[in-house]
Parts: C-alpha cells; sequence; structure tokens
C-alpha cells in the first residue's frame, strides 16, 4: 500500500496529494481487507526506492475515547503518510516507559485516508424544507451539494424551527453540557441529554454523598506504589483491552515484583490472563450481593480469626458502619451492621444468601473475604462497567465499605480507586499540564435535560423526568417532570443515537423530525439517519493540539494534512453555520485555530523538580517563533524548546523509583487527620450510612422505589431476577433467560474505528458465548447466531468461550448498526439495538444486565465484518 500510494503521488500540493492518497485508500479497500492482496498489487508497480526517504516524521493526534492519548508519529511524504510509528523519544523501562501507542492508533491512516471518508456535503435526496419524508430516513439516497446550499438549508431550518417551537425544540445527541454545538449555544441553546455511560453509579454525586470523587484519577496512590501492594484487585476492570496506554505496563511489573491480582468480572479477561489472577465469576449486576456476602464473611472471619476487620479505621474515618458510629442528620436510626445481621428484613446476608444471586461459589466468596483483610496491603480497584447495570446504585458505597473494613486507604501499599482510562492505577496530581486555549465555553440557556434512557420516547410522547445534567458539576438532581417538543436533531462529536440506549425506537425518533444534521467523517449511525451530512475533518487535518494523557505524559500533536477533499473543521463549520444565522462567530471563536493551538502550549506548566509541588512554564518561546507562527504571545523561558515539544510529540516527566512523585497516596491527609481534613460528606468522613444519599436517590423519582442509607441490595427492574419468569431466582426461566452485557471492545474506540479494514480484520466483533451454553444449543464456534430481546434482534457470528460465566451473552459496545429493513434484524450487532428504554431508580442506563435470549441461527450466515458494509459514497 505504501507503494501504492508514493506512486499514485505525482502532483505536490494538497489537493494532488490528498486526492492521491485517497485513490490508493480506495484501491486498499476495493481488494477487500486483506493486506495482501493490496501488496500484491504493489508488486506489479514496479517500485522505486524507499518510499520514506525524504519524508517528515509529524506527531499525528490519537484523539478517541478510550483513554489512551498515546504517542502516534507519522511520516508525510508529500502530503501522504507513508509509515506510522510510535514513541521512540527515549529508551523504554518500566520507570521511564515510552508511550506506545495500540493497534488501533496504528490504523488511523486507514480512518484518516479511508475510502469511506465523506468528500463533500451531502443531501438526502427526499428530503426538502417543505416535505422531509422522515420515513426515508436511514433508506433514502443521496446527492451531493455545495457548502453553500447546505448552509442555506441549515440555518433556514434553524430560523424556522426556532420561530415555530421554540430552542427547546433542538435536541443534541449528547452527554449532558460536554459536546454542546456552538452554533445553537449562541442562538438560544437546545435540549441536552444526560446519560449515565461510563461512570454509572458514580455519578451520583458520591463525593458529596459517600466522600468518594466520581472519576478518582487523584485518589489512587502513585503508580510505583502498587509494587509494595500484596495484592492487587481488579473489579469490573480489564485494563488490557480498556485503558489505553501504558497501565498494563505498569500492571506486568507489578506482577513480575510477585504482587498477587485477583479479578471480580463475569469474564476471565486479557488482562487477568497476563497477570495470571484469581478468578472470582460474577454475575453482572449483581456486584451488591457479592459484595454484601462478602463482608459478611470479613465479620465472620474477623470473629473466628482475628485481624480481617480494621476496627480502627472504621471507627476514626468512617460513620454509619454500627450502631455506635450514627452520623448525626440520620432520620431513622439504622446502620450497615444491623441491615447485614437481617435485622430489618430478617434476611441475614450471609455468603449462602450472596451466592444464590451472584453466582460465586461460598468458597470464593470467603476466598476474596480474607484476601481484601486487614493483615493483607491491597490495591483495591474497579472500573465502572459494574456501576453501569440496572440497580447498581449502592455499588460505589459498598465498593468503599468493602475497601475501609480492610483498612485499605491512605497508606504505602493500599488504596481504594477506579482503574479507568490512561490514568488507570497512576492517582496524584498531573505532572505537566496544557495551558487554556482561550477559546470561551458557552452556557446553554435551555435546562432541559433529558436521562437518556427516556430520550427517544420523549420525541414522542413530549414527556420526561428530568433528574439534572450530571456532567455540569451540579451532578444528580431531584427529579422534576418536563415537556418537550423536539423538531429537529444534531450530532457533533457524539454518536448518540449508536451509543446510547434504545436504538430502534431512536430510529424511529429520527424519522419523525422535521431536520437532522450530522457532522461526520464517514457514514456513521447518525449520518446514516440524517437529512444533511457535513462533512469535517479528523484531527489530522487541523492546526494541533495537546492532549492529557497519563499524569506524566502531555501529549502533542500536530497537522499532519490540509483537509481532505471538501472537508472543513468543526471551527469552520460552526462559523459558516453562525454567519448564515446572523450571529457573530468571534463570540464563540475570538482567537484562531492555531492561536488556540499555541495558547495552549503557551500555558502548559510542568512541576518544579525542586520538589516543592509547584509548577513552572514547560516550553521555551521566543520572538522569532511568534513570528514564525504568526501568533500573539510573549516570549517566555521553559523546560523545553518550541520546535523540540512539537518535534517530540509533546513531553513527559522522567520517573524513577522512589522519587518525589512516587510519594503520592491517595487519602492520605485525611487518614493522618480526618478532622483537619474533611471529605466533602456531611460528616466529613467515609459515609458508610449516608442520609444525603439516600434522599438523593429518593428525590430522583424515577421508579416506586424506597432507598436507605447503607448500602443495600436492590432487585433491578432488569437483571438477574427477571431471567426468571416470576422474578424469583431458581423459579422457571423466562423468555429472555440469559444476562447481555457489553465489553468496551479491542478493535474500537466506542463506535470510532469499527470502520477500519485492518481492524475489522483482526478483531471479528463476535458474540461472546459460554461455550457449554452455546453447545446446549447446538451452537459452535463461527455459527452465525440470532441474538434478542424485548426491544430488537441482532445477528453475529459465534466466539464460543470456556473463560465466560454460563449465562451471559457479551455484546461488543460500539459496532454500527446495519438494519436490514426487511426484517428489522440489525446484521451490525449493534449493543444499543437490544438494549431498551429501561431506567434505574437513580436514573442509570441499564448496559450491562439486561435480559436476553440466542440461537443457532438458520437463515443465510452472517460474513465477516470485513467482507461486508464498506460505507463508500462517490456521488461524483
Ligand atoms: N450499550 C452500551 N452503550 C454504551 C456503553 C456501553 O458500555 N454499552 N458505553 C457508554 C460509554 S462509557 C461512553 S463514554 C459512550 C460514548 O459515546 P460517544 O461519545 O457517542 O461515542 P464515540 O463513538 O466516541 O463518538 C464520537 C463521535 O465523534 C466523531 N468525531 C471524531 N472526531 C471528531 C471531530 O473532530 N469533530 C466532530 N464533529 N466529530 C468527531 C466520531 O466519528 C464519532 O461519531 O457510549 C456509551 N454507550
Ligand atoms: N478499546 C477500548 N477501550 C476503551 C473504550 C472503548 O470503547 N474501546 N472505552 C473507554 C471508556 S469511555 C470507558 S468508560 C472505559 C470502560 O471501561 P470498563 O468499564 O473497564 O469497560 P468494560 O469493558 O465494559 O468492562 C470491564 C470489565 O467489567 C466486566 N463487567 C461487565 N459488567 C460487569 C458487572 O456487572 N460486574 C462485574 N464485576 N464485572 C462486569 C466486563 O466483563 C469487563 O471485563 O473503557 C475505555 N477504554
Ligand atoms: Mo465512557
Amino acid at each position: 500500500m505504501v507503494s501504492i500510494q508514493s506512486k499514485n503521488i505525482s502532483r505536490r500540493g494538497f489537493l494532488g496529494a490528498s486526492a492521491a492518497v485517497a485513490a490508493s485508500a480506495a484501491l486498499l479497500s476495493a481488494t477487500g481487507c486483506s493486506a495482501e492482496a493490496s501488496l500484491d498489487a504493489a508488486d506489479k508497480h514496479e517500485l522505486p526506492v524507499d518510499p520514506a526517504e525524504g519524508g517528515e516524521w509529524v506527531a499525528a493526534a490519537c484523539w478517541h475515547n478510550c483513554g489512551g492519548r498515546c504517542m502516534n508519529k507519522v511520516m508525510v511524504k508529500d502530503g501522504a503518510v507513508v509509515r506510522q510509528k510510535t514513541d521512540d523519544t527515549h529508551e523504554d523501562s518500566p520507570d521511564y516507559p515510552q508511550q506506545r501507542g495500540c493497534v488501533r492508533g496504528k490504523a488511523q491512516q486507514q480512518q484518516c485516508f479511508g475510502a469511506d471518508r465523506l468528500k463533500y456535503p451531502m443531501k438526502r435526496k427526499s428530503w426538502s424544507p417543505e416535505n422531509p419524508n422522515g420515513e426515508l430516513r436511514g433508506k433514502d439516497e443521496w446527492e451531493r451539494i455545495s457548502w453553500d446550499e447546505a448552509i442555506d438549508y441549515i440555518a433556514d431550518q434553524f430560523k424556522t424551527i426556532k420561530e415555530k417551537y421554540g430552542n427547546q425544540a433542538f435536541l443534541i445527541g449528547s452527554y449532558g453540557s460536554r459536546y454542546a454545538f456552538s452554533p445553537l449555544l449562541a442562538y438560544g441553546g437546545h435540549t441536552s441529554v444526560a446519560d449515565s455511560t461510563s461512570h454509572g453509579a458514580y455519578l451520583l454525586n458520591t463525593a458529596d454523598t459517600i466522600g468518594i470523587p466520581k472519576t478518582d484519577a487523584g485518589v489512587c496512590n502513585d503508580r510505583t506504589d502498587m509494587l509494595n501492594a500484596e495484592t492487587i484487585v481488579f473489579y469490573a476492570s480489564n485494563p488490557a483491552w480498556s485503558a489505553a496506554g501504558t497501565p498494563s505496563y505498569h500492571y506486568i511489573r507489578a506482577k513480575e515484583a510477585g504482587v498477587k491480582f485477583i479479578t471480580v468480572d463475569p469474564i476471565y479477561t486479557a488482562s487477568a490472563q497476563i497477570l495470571d489472577a484469581y478468578w472470582i465469576p460474577v454475575r453482572t449486576g449483581t456486584d451488591t450481593a457479592f459484595m454484601l456476602g462478602v463482608a459478611s464473611e470479613m465479620l465472620r472471619l474477623d470473629k473466628e480469626e482475628g485481624n480481617v476487620v480494621d476496627w480502627d479505621f472504621l471507627d476514626k474515618c468512617t460513620v454509619g458502619f454500627d450502631a455506635d458510629h450514627k452520623p448525626a442528620d440520620l432520620k431513622e436510626d439504622v446502620n450497615f451492621l444491623d441491615y447485614l445481621n437481617g435485622v430489618y428484613d430478617g434476611e441475614p446476608k450471609t455468603a449462602e444468601w450472596a451466592s444464590k444471586i451472584c453466582g460465586v461459589p461460598v468458597e470464593k466468596i470467603t476466598y476474596f473475604a480474607r484476601e481484601i483483610g486487614k493483615e493483607h496491603d491491597v490495591w483495591m480497584l474497579h472500573n465502572f462497567a459494574a456501576a453501569r447495570c440496572n440497580g447498581s446504585e449502592n455499588v460505589p458505597q459498598l465498593f468503599m465499605t468493602l475497601s475501609a473494613m480492610g483498612g485499605h486507604y491512605g497508606k504505602p501499599g493500599n488504596c481504594s480507586a477506579n482503574n479507568y482510562h490512561a490514568n488507570a492505577g497512576n492517582g496524584g496530581p498531573a505532572l505537566v499540564k496544557a495551558g487554556s486555549s482561550g477559546l470561551p465555553s458557552l452556557k446553554n440557556p435551555i435546562e432541559g435535560v433529558i436521562p437518556g434512557p427516556q430520550v427517544w420516547e420523549a420525541c414522542f410522547t413530549g414527556k420526561y423526568r428530568n433528574v439534572g445534567d450530571w456532567y455540569s458539576g451540579k451532578g444528580a438532581q431531584a427529579g422534576v417532570d418536563e415537556t418537550c417538543d423536539i423538531h429537529c436533531i444534531i450530532h457533533d462529536e457524539n454518536a448518540y443515537l449508536q451509543t446510547g440506549p434504545n436504538m430502534k425506537r431512536g430510529i424511529e425518533a429520527h424519522r419523525k423530525m422535521d431536520f437532522v444534521l450530522s457532522k461526520a467523517q464517514f457514514l456513521t449511525t447518525q449520518a446514516l439517519y440524517s437529512d444533511i451530512v457535513l462533512p469535517v475533518t479528523t484531527q489530522w487535518e487541523v492546526p494541533g493540539g495537546l492532549a492529557s494523557s497519563n499524569r506524566e505524559f502531555l501529549f502533542c500533536f500536530s497537522q499532519v494534512t490540509e483537509p481532505l477533499y471538501e472537508a472543513k473543521t468543526d471551527a469552520q463549520i460552526n462559523t459558516l453555520i453562525m454567519e448564515a444565522l446572523g450571529l457573530d462567530p468571534s463570540t464563540v471563536y475570538p482567537i484562531s485555530e492555531k492561536q488556540a493551538f499555541f495558547n495552549q502550549i503557551a500555558g502548559a506548566t510542568v512541576i518544579k523538580e525542586d520538589g516543592s509541588g509547584k509548577y513552572e512554564p514547560l516550553v521555551t518561546i521566543t520572538d522569532a517563533d511568534l513570528k514564525e507562527w504568526g501568533v500573539s504571545g510573549k516570549p517566555q523561558t521553559g523546560r523545553v524548546g518550541l520546535k523540540e515539544f512539537i518535534d517530540n510529540g509533546g513531553y513527559q516527566v522522567e520517573r524513577k523509583l522512589g522519587d518525589a512523585y512516587s510519594s503520592f497516596i491517595g487519602y492520605a491527609d485525611y487518614i493522618k487527620d480526618p478532622a483537619a481534613n474533611p471529605l466533602k460528606t456531611k460528616s466529613g468522613k467515609l459515609e458508610i450510612t449516608c442520609q444525603a444519599k439516600a434522599d438523593l436517590f429518593n428525590s430522583i423519582g424515577l421508579i416506586d422505589q424506597e432507598y436507605q442509607p447503607y448500602p443495600e441490595y436492590l432487585v433491578p427492574t432488569v437483571g438477574y431476577e427477571t431471567t426468571f419468569k416470576d422474578g424469583k431466582i431458581d423459579g422457571e426461566a423466562g423468555e429472555y433467560p440469559y444476562l447481555m452485557f457489553n465489553p468496551h471492545y479491542f478493535r474500537r474506540s466506542h463506535s470510532v474505528f469499527n470502520n477500519c479494514p485492518w481492524l475489522r480484520e483482526a478483531w471479528a466483533n463476535p458474540v461472546f458465548l459460554n461455550a457449554s451454553d452455546a453447545e446446549a444449543k447446538g451452537i459452535a464456534d463461527g455459527d452465525t447466531v440470532r441474538v434478542w430481546t424485548k426491544y430488537g434482534e441482532v445477528l453475529r457470528k459465534a466466539c464460543c468461550m470456556e473463560n465466560m460465566r454460563p449465562g451471559e451473552v457479551g455484546i461488543p459496545h460500539g459496532a454500527w448498526v446495519r438494519v436490514d429493513e426487511e426484517t428489522g434484524i440489525d446484521h451490525g450487532g449493534a449493543d444499543n439495538y437490544l438494549i431498551g428504554n429501561d431506567i434505574s431508580g437513580g436514573g442509570l442506563t441499564s448496559y450491562n444486565n439486561n435480559n436476553c435470549n440466542f440461537e443457532k441461527y438458520e437463515g443465510t450466515p452472517l460474513e465477516d465484518d470485513c467482507d461486508t458494509d464498506k460505507r463508500i459514497i462517490e456521488l461524483g
């Protein structure tokens, strides 16, 4: 492929180069997904010398939400990418690791230069302002239109809809205020969506209520402290797949140093396999039961053998464990210990009780209880999958409770934190930080925020219950019934139709709209169901930017190519729309994209080497730099020169065992002196019984459920219980007897990369089935399987696994939906096509404990993803 590219490039200049690259990418794709085929083709071209000769390495963005922000470098020659590599700025060592990228980052050249890039603005043929012919969305043909036409249509629609229905009629599929669409913010605002997505129950204001932050990167200990642990627990966590960047490397080092790993997960994951972890195979969505069983066992073992429960810690640092530690604001005299012993409901939460619900054998519950006891140094790490379940509201409080019972807070070798994204297992303040871009952040004047599971239904009923904008900083709020009248959906930097629940209904909602607009790089799900699609650049086509990674690395990427075809940057598109609406774009973009990039660099800071914890400027900037860049700013002296910073692709703080940064221990101040360093909770302590939590949960009022201040077991509205006919465990199997969950998948970052031929070939995106469950239905590896729920059905090929517990069905997260319009079956394997509008009492989307059924599919076998569905659009 490399050779074809260079052969094809005969002219200089970006148009020539980008057209040539596109042509070569098309060739690659036209030969199927086989790299071999394209190499064959290359041979026939009698190619010249090393195509990389004379090329230039550029640090290239890897901007997706997999949490990595790893180093990615590409060799650019005549506007084409001819090589790709990762971090080689310094020797690799566990102390000072290279920031190596993964296979997704390395496939990014196929993404930027993919044959399926959208080339120009497009309009759906049957859509017109007079008659949207909405039912044809997703089935219609496309026509090429000019940018002028596209912007005119959009401005006209925005004006009409605002006039007729007001700004509430615009809906941005998003995750609260994170991904707001600036032209509409400047034009009076829009209704938003708040989905519990990543953090699930940890979004329920856990810092204010029970005392643990939502995203606690700062509360995990520094990574080097894991060598002081005896045991590291991975609770619902598979960093090898879903914490991109360096985390797995650090864990392997810990393993080699003799640290023991335990995994609590329905799958014996890739991480567990590399680390030879002890496996506790729990049913999805039943973690509260499991952890209650563990708490009971810890108490029993403590009584019988001693030294399992850290009573001192519970006494000093927590409230509400027992009757003697009652928080002052408690409305009723209740406590966790009495609940555990069955005082309130006559049901002691023993290991036997727990085992029936969570499926973990009693002896494994006992094992876990002993291993996390007070005598052991334990890192208790969770990721959020267990909190992305229906009825998982109490998972955060209970995980904290177990950590507190073992005393695993605030001392070397011990911590309780998440294991999320690039900072997994690496807490503490960032050692190097980006400056601010200088771009203003706009407020949304419209307060309507629809909870994810309700949003598409609300497009029909006009009703929803607002439970707050979870990402806004205010967090979850008391529920308020609201009305809306949505006429227009806009998809900007999100894929909410694909990544939000209730997709099948979402498609119907899209078909009901007056107007649907997407910015897109490919014919993504949201683009497919739109009326106008605007080609937006990838981050390889913008002036550059900084991206925070793990605490020791700040990534700086530069422009790789001019915008391809007719694509424009987000800022350019938003500016055009604002101008057409008669708004002043300078309120949103007072400075150029280049200036914004420069500001981030000029304002970047790095921790001083003197151990003071203070920061100093990172990058030296001279008058000549300012001139060369054509930006405004002041010269300054920093640690590295501007050119060096850009060429290196950022800056990494060199680490050594025992350095000043390794002393970071989460919660250390609090544990040392709880009175002087209170937490944000009412009592200032970790609240094992928490009135504020119960009050918040009870005020949300989405389902008829009364919540207690202690972390009680909640029977989910959809979950293990509902796999039985009458909702009673061990009763007769129901219509949907399996639990369905959505592991975040290696091939993609959510929906991104789904289309890359190389990744499609390497990662098939099957359905994960337990081998004996599959055998019982006559299903062998590779057979086409139909999976269905109350809400939708999909086809996937079977991957029959010995290393997944029975009763579970894993549908990898983020595959693009591909609906067969005749049957309504999705051939793409979209997770959210199977998920409906079930909502948990706290407002949580029920991602990981849905109910489904499956069978061997007797129709035409499914093709491999890499042999099908190439969404290449050529309209001439
Ligand atoms: N069933 C199920 N659903 C889930 C989850 C699950 O576990 N199960 N997980 C949830 C989680 S944790 C998350 S975080 C969400 C993620 O949900 P989303 O944020 O919706 O997911 P992405 O696929 O990352 O969407 C990013 C979109 O932005 C586009 N894009 C990329 N670069 C640019 C750019 O420069 N400009 C513009 N305008 N667009 C760009 C991409 O093409 C892509 O369509 O999904 C959630 N959904
Ligand atoms: N490659 C890749 N990496 C990603 C992403 C991606 O899309 N692709 N997305 C990124 C984002 S935004 C996020 S939020 C994170 C998500 O990261 P995680 O929350 O770690 O993602 P998952 O893979 O859904 O779940 C992790 C593990 O939890 C297990 N699990 C699922 N449900 C339960 C349960 O109910 N109980 C228990 N005990 N275990 C359970 C799964 O089997 C899996 O092994 O990943 C990030 N990293
Ligand atoms: Mo996420």
